[in-house]
């Protein structure tokens, strides 16, 4: 494989899609040496394979809002690979939604998905149905109009849907209740549901908490602990929230949030009343942070800027892609930040994470950090199958042994002659080789 040669191609052929050329450069650059150390790799023609995704369903979903008056969206799902089992990934609903966005977060998905030791392939989906201002009987409305397309596509075996940005337990809800009416079985199809209907306990807190336990690996073998550091933290949806409540629990301090409207600092550092507000201000649907300053006195709200320009040890995105630029990078390494961990999906630019390897600030890539969300819809997949529940502790010992064996691996396989350990080669080269083995094995399909 000829990494330049083939992203040519792929440019070629799909012009524009920035962050799907993005996701792909990365991991090809990462296992280009791997995969031409292992020739069934070129025979079977695995790169030109992995790189293209299965199918896209794109469709129309119109719906009507509260005024009455007719809404158009588009809703996609994109199923990408499933060489190691049903394909599964998250629903993304936000109004920058497209095809280019939605093929990365696939992508990325297969390789994240393999990382975690559990038979599931990767996909995505979603629309540019956005949320905000919303009231809850057009976002039933909404999710009702989208899976009445959406239903003929997935299945328990075929495809498992579950959140993401903009996908709550509540759109679940929703969700599964119209596929349910349509496809007549109550099957566990969408993972991230309510406990009263096939949930799993720590299903919501499990992306953030997963990301913790990952980070507090990573701190470890460095010779680092968690207790005592200052953690910058972006966004406040899910992701942000259950991070920083497991960080916050062990002992960290975090003392920042974001939306898109700007960041809060707040010096004193976060408690479970403030976690517990950001619930809260989630459900106001408004996807604003600034209400913080007023509700905590001693919190500083910064207008149309981005948190890593506080000093901290450790740095969390936990927003979306490409949140954390080459600019920001500088920054944090000039503040002596020691580890940043993407909580969110390609949450840091190449060029950031060039700052951040070169100059051997541990860095971790969101396709292993953030893998506890999906390994838990994994184990949510189990006790459907099963129909039995796991308690709490039992579902959060499984996560915390998957987030110690992603971290294990990426060691195994990202560790340089010099020790530094470059987790984002790490986790690339172990999620293709265990796709890139079961295409070969499995022949041409
Ligand atoms: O990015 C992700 O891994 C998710 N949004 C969760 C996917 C899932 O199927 O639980």
């Amino acid at each position: 494989m000829n990494v330049d040669q083939l992203m040519n191609e792929l440019e070629r052929k799909h012009p524009g899609e920035k962050e799907y050329l993005q996701a792909v450069r990365e991991v090809l650059a990462s296992v280009e040496e791997v995969y031409n150390l292992n020739p069934q790799f070129e025979a079977n023609k695995i790169a030109e394979r992995i790189v293209e995704p299965d199918r896209i369903y794109a469709f129309k979903v119109p719906w009507v809002d509260d005024k009455g008056e007719v809404q158009v969206n588009i809703g996609y799902r994109v199923q990408f690979n499933n060489a190691i089992g049903p394909y599964k990934g998250g629903l993304r609903f936000h109004s920058s939604v497209n095809q280019s966005i939605l093929k990365f977060l696939g992508f990325e998905q297969i390789f994240k998905n393999a990382l975690t030791t559990l038979p599931m392939g990767g996909a995505k989906g979603g629309s540019d149905f956005n949320p905000r201002g919303k009231s809850d009987a057009e976002i039933m409305r909404f999710c009702q109009a989208f899976m009445t397309e959406l239903w003929r596509y997935i299945g328990p075996e075929t495809d498992v849907p579950a959140g993401d940005i903009g996908v709550g337990g509540r759109e679940i809800g929703y969700l599964y209740g119209m596929y349910r009416k349509l496809a007549r079985e109550n099957t566990g199809v969408l993972t991230g549901k309510g406990m009263t209907y096939g949930g799993s306990l720590i299903r919501p807190e499990a992306t953030g908490f997963g990301a913790i336990y990952f980070l507090e690996d990573m701190l470890k073998t460095n010779g680092q602990e968690l207790k005592g550091k200052t953690v910058s933290v972006s966004g406040f949806g899910n992701v942000a929230w259950g991070a920083a409540l497991k960080a916050t629990e062990l002992g960290a301090k975090v003392v920042t949030l974001s939306g898109p409207d700007g960041y809060v600092y707040d010096e004193a550092g976060l408690d479970a009343e403030k976690i517990d507000y950001l619930l809260e201000l989630r459900a106001s649907n408004n996807d604003i942070v600034s209400p913080y300053e007023e509700r905590f006195p001693g919190s500083k709200f910064f207008a149309g800027k981005k948190p890593w320009e506080v000093k901290v040890d450790i740095a969390l995105p936990c927003a979306t892609q490409n949140e954390l630029d080459g600019e920001d990078a500088k920054k944090l390494v000039e503040n002596g930040v020691i580890c940043v961990a993407e909580v969110s999906n390609m949450g840091c630019t190449p060029e950031a994470i060039d700052i951040f390897l070169h100059h051997k600030v541990l860095y971790g890539p969101g396709k292993a950090v953030n893998a506890g969300g999906v390994a838990t819809s994994g184990l949510e997949m189990t006790q459907n199958s099963m129909k039995l529940n796991w308690t709490r502790e039992e579902v959060d010992a499984k996560l915390h042994q998957i987030m110690h064996s992603i971290h294990q691996t990426c060691v195994q396989y990202g560790t340089e002659p010099g020790g530094y350990i470059n987790y984002m080669k790490g986790a690339n080269i172990a999620g293709f080789m265990k796709v890139a083995n079961s295409m070969v094995e499995q022949g041409v399909v």
